[in-house]
């Protein structure tokens, strides 16, 4: 949505539980809006939003500076210790309709962990369910999130060279999304310009997509 001065990006992160998809959306909002912590069961069990305050010197339009508010959707993972594959995707499902129904969606942020292998059963689990989600466009509307990303340096791994020793499950998933990734610690709360650096790639994913928004419906 963008109107003279303003311009607001809908996000929504799912994916595996414990991959820090509630961190991540804390380190997006500069908040710690949303509960994450290191757990034997999933942690969220509900949808909610996030919404971050005006962030300025990101993005400019025709040589003025927008000011850019960020809106990130936490979800409950799927597969999840407590809820069916129905309660979450219907619980997914309204809570975009409800949040995003009227401007649509931007991208949805596919949660991986860094520092685990990915195995061709989780993939297709993961983008079997976000189709079910999104519809047939969703690689479109989808960029993979990295966390863990200060693991992969711990064991000396540039982003290069992790992505040279990633999974040919790994890497034809970021094929298949037109090479939408970042790398993401969040370990440590993020810094402005960190963060800075990470809205402006997803700006750019979503300028790729010619600021296209999903919409959807029930
Ligand atoms: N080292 C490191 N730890 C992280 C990172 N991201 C998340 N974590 C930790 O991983 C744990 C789980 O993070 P959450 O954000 O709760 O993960 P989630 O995917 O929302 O988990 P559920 O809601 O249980 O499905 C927390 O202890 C986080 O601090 C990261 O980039 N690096
Ligand atoms: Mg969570």
């Amino acid at each position: 949505m963008v109107d003279s001065n303003e311009m607001t990006i809908n996000l929504v992160v799912l994916g595996r539980t414990q991959t820090g998809k509630s961190a991540a959306g804390n380190s997006l909002l500069g908040s710690s809006d949303f509960k994450s912590h290191r757990s034997p069961s999933s942690v969220t069990t509900c949808c909610s939003l996030g919404r971050s305050c005006c962030i300025s010197g990101i993005i400019r339009r025709n040589g003025c500076e927008l000011a850019l508010r960020v809106r990130v959707l936490d979800t409950p993972s799927y597969p999840h210790t407590g809820l069916s594959k129905e309660q979450v995707r219907d619980t997914v499902r309204s809570a975009l309709v409800h949040h995003f129904g009227k401007d649509g969606l931007h991208l949805a942020l596919l949660v991986l962990r860094a520092d685990l292998p990915l195995c061709p059963d989780e993939r297709d689990q993961t983008t079997q369910f976000i189709q079910e989600l999104l519809g047939p466009t969703w690689k479109d509307f989808t960029a993979v999130l990295l966390t863990h990303a200060d693991k992969a340096e711990e064991a000396g791994l540039s982003e290069e060279a992790y992505l040279h020793s990633a999974s040919s499950t790994l890497l034809s998933l970021l094929s298949s999304v037109q090479h939408k990734y970042i790398f993401l610690n969040n370990q440590k709360s993020i810094i402005k310009e960190e963060r800075a650096t990470v809205l402006r790639k997803l700006l750019n994913f979503i300028r790729q997509n010619n600021y296209q928004v999903l919409l959807l419906k029930h």
